[in-house]
């Protein structure tokens, strides 16, 4: 070794041999202090490569929805009367959706939450959630309001019954009856692939009226802003969802809604090339129609989970929505079994191909 050369090399004075020696020694230790102390431990690369999970792709057939029953859920709400808080008729439609989401097999939660009117009076809203496969990781949720107007503020509205509440059979009504049918579907048609929740809005109706000076965004959409906020389960991360709302008039058609198109166009374009290629391209419709402030607005952009809105919006009448909307004449009269139909089946279509990553 070096040490030993340097000693056999080194001067006969006993001084230097001492001090050669004592060199030597040091030499050694800080050898030994070197090559001993190596730790075992390698630094750990920068990045940890994971293995790729594939995906599997499986053709999940899709179950045929019932425009006649969601027909009849929408009905069995009118028949309640308006729906708005603190009456009577929104506790019946709680109980209505919470027994038939427990009839279909859910696992039901009803989030209660304290919050304030436009005007400041305080109100409790109930959101209700029916969730299917609670513990998958991958979800989406499919989402509606269940509470109705409780004034009749459209400028097509009579003036004279302004302060007479309105049924919402078709604001209200109809999104619920669709959503209520896809629960029998995913109750006698289960997957284990993916997780569903059902989401039933509260409080999305009662914004700031019309003619009131004031135009207050926040003012709408109180229970989606709610849930957005806090969902009803921690941590709660769905890959997308999709919001009815106003799905069940003779005359509807689907354009792709703005605020949808900007914050979860990829899956508006999944939605309305679905919907074209199952032969439903005349409802769906590929004009783009004007933003609303709907309860898909507060979660794309509270929590940030894409949200598409299926909301009739005649096509190129900027701003308005269908001539029931906000007026009494949003009754059974104006509701089709086969706009339910249409618009039912190709949501049950979306979330049967992308439970077997087909969409
Ligand atoms: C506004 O009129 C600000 N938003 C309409 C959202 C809505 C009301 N959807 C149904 N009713
Ligand atoms: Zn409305």
């Amino acid at each position: 070794m070096l040490y030993v050369s340097f000693i056999s090399t080194s001067s006969k004075t006993r001084s230097v041999k001492r001090f050669s020696l004592f060199l030597s020694t040091l030499l050694f230790l800080v050898s030994v202090a070197v090559i001993g102390c190596k730790p075992d431990v390698k630094t750990p690369p920068a990045v940890v490569t994971v293995p790729e999970v594939p995906l599997v792709k499986r053709t999940i057939p899709v179950p045929a929805f019932s425009g006649d029953s969601a027909y009849a859920h929408v009905a069995a709400q009118v028949a309640m009367g308006p729906r708005y808080a603190n009456t009577k008729a929104h506790e019946q439609v709680r109980a209505y959706i919470t027994s038939t989401l427990e009839r279909y097999g859910a696992k039901v939660t009803v989030q209660d939450f304290k919050t304030k009117f436009y005007d400041g009076t305080s109100v409790t809203g109930y959101n209700i959630i029916g969730s299917y496969n609670p513990d998958s990781t991958k979800r989406v949720f499919l989402s509606a309001h269940y509470d109705t107007r409780p004034i009749a503020d459209s400028p097509l509205a009579d003036p004279k019954r302004y302060n007479e509440p309105i049924l919402g059979a078709d604001d209200g009504g109809s999104g619920v009856g669709a959503l209520l049918e896809i629960a029998r579907l995913l109750h006698e048609n289960p997957f284990p692939e993916m997780g569903v929740d059902l989401v039933f809005f509260d409080l999305e109706d009662n914004g700031n009226p019309e003619y009131s000076n004031e135009s207050d965004t926040y003012s709408w959409a109180l229970g989606s802003q709610h849930w957005a906020k806090s969902p009803h389960v921690s941590g709660y991360s769905p890959k997308f969802g999709v919001l009815l709302d106003m799905v069940g008039a003779k005359d509807a058609v689907f354009g792709r809604e703005g605020y949808s198109k900007y914050y979860a166009g990829q899956y508006q374009n999944k939605i309305w090339n679905l919907a074209k290629k199952m032969g439903q391209g005349e409802r769906f419709v590929d004009a783009e129609v004007s933003p609303v402030t709907d309860d898909h607005y507060f979660i794309n952009t509270i929590a940030g989970w894409p949200t598409v809105d299926i909301i009739y919006k005649p096509i190129g009448k900027d701003g308005g929505f269908g001539s029931h909307w906000h007026t009494h004449n949003d009754n059974m009269d104006i509701i089709s079994a086969e706009t339910l139909q249409s618009v039912g089946q190709v949501v049950t279509a979306v979330v049967y191909r992308e439970a077997g990553n087909m969409l």
